[in-house]
């Protein structure tokens, strides 16, 4: 990103040209960056709580207070119970520095309970880990080049426009692009196909073209013997997903299952981009496992044009152990410190504790420190999390630039610099360079960096640990493996002039296997996954909320309600400025005609949208775009910004994935009905 300063103000942001990955493209949302950053509404000043908790009523003190403060509470609780608190983070900032470098430094020093950072990624993340080793996969550039894309519970064009620029090249020059979606999204509509499969059955469709592509010996018997390991096992698996069978459970014809598997198996330079629609779902996991071993069936990787990408996070080297310090944990390494699934925050907060009788919980919470997060917006069963920062008897302090949801039921609610602000060092998930981050202008009011913050709170606490007080330049010199091979030549001081450094990565990255497992091959039978107890082969698990595992319950909520991404908002962020939430204009519910028409609900209705979880209401769009027996509730709007004060996480659940602890946001079963 380049920045226009005048004044010491930032006027206008623009992509750097010069830079690969993105070509000085920059999505609609982060080219008003600069909107946001000199918001009249940025916070500006430490506040502390006047009026009562979550009524959002504050009044300014000094950063000496606020230190003094947040040191007092949290020695005191410490000294007693150390993982009473509790932190939580994600991704407000991606940023190795700003992220979890000082703050978690801080963390585990105090012995605070550790927050396991399950909220997005963690299901496919962990996919990945046993099929491949590692978030590894095709580098995005070379999908530009590739005769099929499958675009796989993903919306590219609303979430990764930068990837969207290789698939629409490979458009034109011939490819076809095929969306595998529940809903006819933003980039569903441009693709050659659209498969509107039920959501969470991707597992069943994949080992369906598994079925297919051994069937007809669509196969790569040289790649299969060279580079993978558990064939046997996984085609036994695959014949029993007959493309009949498949077509039930993933509500989609024969016909087009065959020939999806067909055209795969026959188009040499085929590619996949996934991405995290899938794996919102109980069988998130396995079904990005199945997915994963499609192109090691088809030797799809000896191109590379050919392959599948999730995430590519694994390439870059980054040293988390300098970055995080587990090892300032008392307990470290026999007994480290509990740990809470952050999707499961609204049930943590609500727990009495072991003090009244042992639930194997340990210490009631009694203090958490919200940062780079939102969490009564995006958190899942959001009354829940809602009615656990709302007790009374809890101590929250909240990092942030807004005062958003979260920032409301804060006791001490401290103002954050935004990435024009401070210093930092990033890494990408989707392409395959680092990224320095400069300040391009000082701190808006009394803003300071997350890193400062957490070094006055423990200065306050009178702590002494050299890591807690190092500089951000520091942190940011320690945050990569710079001998790595993959980043040869480069360090901070380079980085920091240059602005970025590819990675090197080979182009083709298993052409020749190489994979990092611990056989070092594709592992379609994990060994890993059988010690755990677990099913060494992927297979495909029915959603937690689906008439298949809770027959019950679908009868009286049968629709299938997914939230996904809002094109104009990044999560919860960007949703408080105005003119990316004028483009959006209001909560909208996405309902075909059929399901409409039996509820009497008509276009631009308000409907109320519940389950046994609570309610929200948005305006109803009619349409075919959401496949029948689905509704779609684009999102993660701000509650206080929404007509009745709530959101879609009011209706989510607290469910776990089968692999990674991954928030299931996308298995949820409701009812509509006209408000
Ligand atoms: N504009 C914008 N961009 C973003 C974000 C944002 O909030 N706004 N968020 C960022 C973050 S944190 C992330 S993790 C990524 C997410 O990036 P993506 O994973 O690409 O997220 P989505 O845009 O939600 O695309 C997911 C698609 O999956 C579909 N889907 C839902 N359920 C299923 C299912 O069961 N099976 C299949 N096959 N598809 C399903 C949805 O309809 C949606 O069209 O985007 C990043 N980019
Ligand atoms: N229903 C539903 N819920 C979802 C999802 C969904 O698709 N549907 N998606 C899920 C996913 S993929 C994700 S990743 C999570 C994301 O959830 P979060 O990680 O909570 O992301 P944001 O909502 O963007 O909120 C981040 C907050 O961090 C603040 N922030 C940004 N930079 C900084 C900084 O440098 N310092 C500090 N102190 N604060 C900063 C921003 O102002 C913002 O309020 O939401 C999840 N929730
Ligand atoms: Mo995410």
């Amino acid at each position: 990103m380049r920045v226009t300063v005048e004044n010491g103000r930032a006027i206008k942001v623009t992509g750097d040209p010069d830079h690969p990955p993105t070509h000085g493209v920059l999505c609609t949302k982060v080219s008003r960056y600069a909107d946001r950053v000199h918001h009249a509404r940025r916070l500006t000043t430490p506040m502390k709580r006047v009026g009562k908790k979550g009524e959002g009523r504050f009044e300014p003190i000094t950063w000496d207070q606020a230190f003094a403060l947040a040191g007092r509470r949290l020695s005191e609780i410490a000294a007693r119970a150390p993982e009473a608190i509790v932190p939580y983070s994600y991704a407000g900032t991606m940023g190795l520095v700003q992220g979890d470098s000082i703050a978690q430094r801080f963390f585990h020093k105090l012995g605070a309970s550790q927050l396991d950072r399950a909220i997005c990624a963690s299901a496919g993340a962990a996919g990945l880990k046993y099929t491949y080793g590692a978030g590894l996969g095709m580098l995005t550039e070379f999908f530009s080049e590739s005769e099929l894309i499958l675009i796989w519970g993903a919306n590219p064009i609303a979430s990764n426009l930068h990837f969207w620029t290789h698939a629409q090249e490979a458009k034109r020059n011939g490819a076809r692009l095929i969306a595998i979606d529940p809903y006819r999204s933003l980039t569903a509509e441009k693709c050659h196909q659209h498969i509107a499969l039920k959501p969470g059955t991707d597992g069943a469709l994949a080992l369906g073209m598994m079925h297919v592509l051994i069937t007809e010996n669509l196969l790569d018997h040289a790649y299969i013997a060279d580079h993978t390991l558990g064939f046997e096992s996984l085609k036994a698996r695959a014949l029993t997903y007959a493309p009949a069978r498949v077509a039930q459970i993933c509500g989609v014809n024969e016909e087009v299952i065959v020939g999806l598997a067909r055209l795969y198996g026959n188009t040499r330079k085929s590619a996949i981009r996934m991405n995290y629609g899938m794996q919102r779902v109980r069988g998130g996991g396995n079904a990005v496992r199945a997915i994963a071993c499609l192109p090691s069936l088809t030797g799809a990787w000896r191109d590379r044009a050919g392959g599948a990408l999730l995430s590519s996070s694994g390439w870059a080297p980054v040293d988390s152990f300098a970055l995080a310090r587990p090892d300032l944990m008392p307990g470290w390494p026999s007994a480290p410190s509990r740990v809470i699934n952050m999707n499961e925050i609204g049930n943590a907060l609500l727990n009495p504790g072991d003090a009244g009788g042992a639930t194997g919980f340990g210490p009631k919470i009694e203090a958490m420190v919200v940062y780079n997060s939102n969490p009564v917006a995006v958190a899942p069963d959001s009354e829940r999390v809602a009615a656990g920062f709302a007790r009374e008897d809890l101590f929250t302090i909240v990092l942030e630039h807004f005062q958003t949801d979260t920032a409301d039921y804060a006791d001490l609610l401290l103002p954050a610099t935004t990435q024009l602000e401070h210093l930092d060092v990033h890494k990408s998930y989707g392409h395959t360079h680092v990224m320095a981050n400069l300040p391009a202008i000082a701190p808006v009011g009394d803003a300071r960096p997350n890193t400062e913050i957490f070094r006055g709170i423990a200065r306050a606490m009178g702590l002494t640990e050299r890591a807690l007080f190092e500089s951000d330049e520091e942190v940011a010199a320690a945050a990569f493996r710079w001998d790595d091979a993959a980043l040869a030549g480069v360090d901070w001081l380079t980085l920091k002039r240059s602005g970025w450094a590819r990675l090197h990565v080979p182009d083709a990255p298993f052409a020749h296997g190489g994979f990092r497992t611990p056989s070092g091959k594709c592992e379609f039978y994990s060994e890993r996954l059988a010690q755990l107890g677990l099913d060494p082969l992927p297979d495909y698990l029915p959603p937690h909320e689906s008439a298949e595992n809770a027959p019950e319950l679908a009868a009286r909520y049968p629709l299938a309600m997914i939230s996904p991404p809002a094109r104009n908002f990044l999560n919860s962020t960007f949703v408080n400025v105005e003119s990316l939430r004028s483009t959006e204009g209001e909560p909208h519910l996405d309902i075909h005609p059929d399901d409409a028409q039996h509820r009497g609900i008509a276009e631009g209705d308000r409907v109320r949208i519940f389950n046994d979880r609570g309610s929200m209401q948005a305006r109803a769009r009619i349409t075919d775009k959401a496949r029948e027996g689905l509704v779609v509730g684009l999102s993660i709007w701000w509650k206080k910004l929404a007509p009745d004060g709530r959101n879609a996480n009011q209706v989510t659940s607290q469910a776990l994935t089968d692999l990674g602890g991954s928030a299931t946001f996308y298995d949820c079963l409701v009812e509509v009905e006209r408000a």
